[in-house]
């Protein structure tokens, strides 16, 4: 059976190797912008604020950039809270929508006995340091093993909530089937609300959430089906959620769903990997299953292993990239666009012939 809905990325990127590189990204120049920085996985900002950069570094630090240089210090330290290494560690930054006027952020990571932690903190009266007295601890997640730990954390531009993202809990091929189950939030993305408490909760489940009111499903859930949505994000302009998923062996997908989503798509693993069957071997497909909106393949040169999910570009300093999704590769280290043209991708690029910042180089790990 073709379960190719949209052309498979092996077809993009067909398409990409015939686009001359030159015409790719014209005018589009890598700029280093900070160095001295210990295995950093995450950058944002508070809405608003344009002098700095906020940098989250596995090992526990948040480090800021600002006015183009790296402070000394740490905005906030949790080296001495959390198990890094390999995928734990200091995983997830997200500052409130209103962070400006109440200095609240949050953040997700992994505590010494490698469980998931989401956290809230605030800023002190110094704005460049957070007060590491301030946790408040939102939800906690035991997991079964060391990898998939998921850890972003993104709030939604549309109506502020807060999404977090959790892997199937690890090993291999999900061997609990813990994405398909409805009774635990490992596999999922899930949505809270951190302005409001439900009795016995930290945070309140937003009333339109697919399960609001139920237990199983488990009300947060947002989504389900994903194997370790590493990285996801939100389309600024139109709120459209793009989502990254890693995969298992031989595929690595970019789900996608609109703004007007109401929740509960289910992303289909460990039943699909991508657009393939993965247990069952084959049968796999029901009505349920919403499919990726591209694929690609770990057999390429360079070999590909793991993506890394990105952001639609709406910055106006790079006109030559305005709407299209940038995604990346952990192994390849390249890093890919495409445009969405409905519920497809086109015109896919490789810009890993383009895009090595100067001073720097891309990893090979
Ligand atoms: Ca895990
Ligand atoms: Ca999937």
């Amino acid at each position: 059976m073709n379960l190719h809905r949209v052309p498979s990325w092996s077809s993009v990127l067909v398409c990409a190797a015939l686009l001359p590189a030159a015409p790719a990204s014209a005018g589009v120049e890598p700029v280093l912008v900070a160095s001295g920085l210990s295995a950093p996985l995450r950058v944002t900002a508070p809405a608003g604020d344009f002098r700095r950069l906020f940098v989250v570094e596995q090992g526990g630090r948040i480090r800021i950039v600002k006015d183009g240089l790296l402070l000394g210090g740490s905005f906030l330290d949790l080296s001495g809270r959390i198990s890094s290494g390999s995928e734990r560690g200091l995983l997830g930054l997200a500052f409130h929508p209103l962070y400006r006027r109440n200095g609240r952020f949050f953040v997700n990571y992994t505590d010494p006995q490698g469980n998931t932690v989401v956290s809230e903190f605030a800023v002190s009266s110094n704005p460049d340091f957070a007060t590491p007295g301030s946790e408040r601890v939102l939800l906690r997640q035991t997991q079964p093993f060391s990898n998939h730990n998921g850890g972003h954390l993104a709030f939604s531009p549309i109506d502020g909530t807060l999404y977090l993202g959790l892997g199937d809990g690890g090993s291999g091929g999900d061997p609990q089937n813990l994405a398909q189950n409805d009774g635990t939030w490992l596999g999922k993305i899930l949505r809270i609300d951190v302005d409001d408490r439900d009795p016995g909760k930290e945070y309140a489940v937003p009333s339109d959430n697919p399960f609001a009111g139920r237990t199983n499903p488990r009300p947060e859930i947002w989504a389900k089906g994903l194997r370790n949505p590493w990285r996801f994000s939100f389309d600024r302009s139109i709120g459209d959620l793009w989502i990254g998923d890693v995969g298992q062996g031989a595929w690595e997908e970019i789900d996608w769903q609109g703004a007007s989503s109401k929740g509960g798509e289910n992303y289909g693993w460990r039943r699909m990997e991508g657009f393939h069957c993965y247990d069952p071997a084959s049968g796999c497909l029901t009505p349920s299953l919403t499919l990726p909106m591209l694929e690609y393949a770990h057999s390429a040169t360079p070999p590909r292993c793991s993506v890394t999910g990105g952001v639609v570009s709406r910055g106006a300093s790079v006109p030559e990239i305005a709407g299209r999704y940038l995604f990346a590769d952990y192994c390849s280290g390249e890093i890919f666009s495409v445009r969405r043209l409905g519920n497809e991708v086109i015109d896919g690029r490789n810009h890993r012939a383009e895009w090595v910042p100067a001073g720097g180089g891309r990893s090979t790990a």
